[in-house]
């Protein structure tokens, strides 16, 4: 072995990352049949690039057959501020507030890569952040990062759910983590009972019914006209706000990258209700909010308009 798990830690840590685990490559059989039920019975909704590569979301050696090990990272992306504190009666999810995640993580991530190609010599690795098909949450587990919620978010001990997650992965032997066993939700049920669309079952989420999906995934019109949004007009934050976890053990990052952009915390509805295109490009450049593009996010707020205007008659 050329390079320690040890030395890997501390350089991850040193690139910002909270956490970090190592997880040996092999197959879990468990969650790939979690997978296929969710995928078969229709959970996914219109997300049919999650069918399309299930085999390879299902067993890590389809997507790379070298993989030996399996570096979990999680980077924090709380900042301390809830929806109170914008302008606005519309929600917008905290975890696009600041610069596209995507990009915050993989910058790391390419930098330990290349930084472990320096000291080790030859070997292959592949970054992954959220579009690869991979089952991040449970690589997060299985390197022992923390455990699998009711809500389905990866909840750790001392930051809460509040983190993305990317990987590493190499195809060189290191030391591994054991995995993390526990459940630690115990006979909570907060966040299946405070889901304004009953998406959650314990620890299995009905995409199709989740806001983050009908704001984020969902293309075209919505095909029920009085679909509930609960004024979020990007993603859904809800069942993170009242975990026990979250309120206990989130932490503040001050990493400029998520730091809200001004127009998120300071435009009022009618701001919103006024959005152009312009200004759509102008407020999210490298922002994630691009994955709705400006047609998709002023659908949302369209909707969130009219059921404004139903609950004030
Ligand atoms: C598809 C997807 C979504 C979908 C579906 C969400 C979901 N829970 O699967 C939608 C659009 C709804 C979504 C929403 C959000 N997402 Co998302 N999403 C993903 C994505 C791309 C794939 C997840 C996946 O594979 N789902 C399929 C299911 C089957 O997998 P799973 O949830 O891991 O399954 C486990 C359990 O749910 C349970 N389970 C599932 N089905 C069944 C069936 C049975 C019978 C049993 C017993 C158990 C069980 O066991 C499984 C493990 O064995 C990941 C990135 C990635 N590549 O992994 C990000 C990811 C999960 N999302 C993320 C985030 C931040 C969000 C939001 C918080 C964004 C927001 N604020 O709006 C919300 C959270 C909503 C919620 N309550 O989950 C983060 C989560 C970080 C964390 N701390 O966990 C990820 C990891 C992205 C990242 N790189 O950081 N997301
Ligand atoms: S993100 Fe919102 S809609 Fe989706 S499961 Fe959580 S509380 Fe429900
Ligand atoms: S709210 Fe309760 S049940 Fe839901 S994930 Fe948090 S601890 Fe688990």
């Amino acid at each position: 072995m050329s390079i320690s798990s040890i030395l890997i830690k501390e350089k991850a840590k040193e690139l910002g990352f909270q956490k970090i685990g190592i997880a040996k490559a092999k197959e879990c059989p468990d969650d790939k049949k979690n997978l296929d039920s969710w995928l078969n019975e229709g959970r996914n909704g219109t997300m049919l690039w999650m069918e399309k590569r299930r085999e390879e979301r299902g067993n890590l050696f389809n997507y790379f057959p070298e993989a030996k090990s399996v570096i979990s990272v999680g980077l924090n992306y709380y900042v301390g501020k809830n929806q109170k504190n914008l302008n606005s009666d519309y929600k917008f999810s905290n975890y696009a507030w600041g610069d596209d995640y995507h990009d915050v993580l993989k910058k790391r991530l390419f930098e330990l890569l290349n930084w472990i190609k320096q000291s080790s010599g030859k070997l292959k690795g592949l970054v992954c952040v959220d579009t690869a098909p991979l089952m991040e949450k449970v690589w997060a587990r299985e390197a022992g990062l923390g455990w699998i919620g009711k809500h389905t978010n990866l909840i750790t001990k001392d930051y809460g759910s509040w983190l993305f997650f990317g990987e590493l992965i190499l195809d060189i032997e290191l030391d591994y983590d054991s995995s993390f066993q526990e459940d630690l939700c115990g006979s909570c049920t907060a966040c299946i009972e405070s889901c304004p669309t009953q998406a959650l079952d314990s620890y299995k989420i009905n995409a199709k019914k989740c806001i983050s999906y009908l704001t984020i995934e969902h293309r075209k019109e919505f095909d029920v006209p009085n679909i509930n949004l609960d004024d979020w007009i990007y993603g859904c934050d809800i069942c993170q706000e009242v975990c026990p976890w979250n309120k206990k053990f989130e932490q503040v990052s001050d990493l400029d990258e998520f730091q809200p952009r001004n127009e998120i915390k300071g435009y009022h509805n009618d701001d919103w209700n006024n959005l152009n295109v312009e200004n759509y490009k102008h407020i999210f450049k490298n922002s994630p909010v691009k994955r709705t593009k400006y047609k998709g996010l002023k659908r949302n707020i369209n909707q969130n308009k009219q059921d404004q205007s139903l609950c004030r008659k």
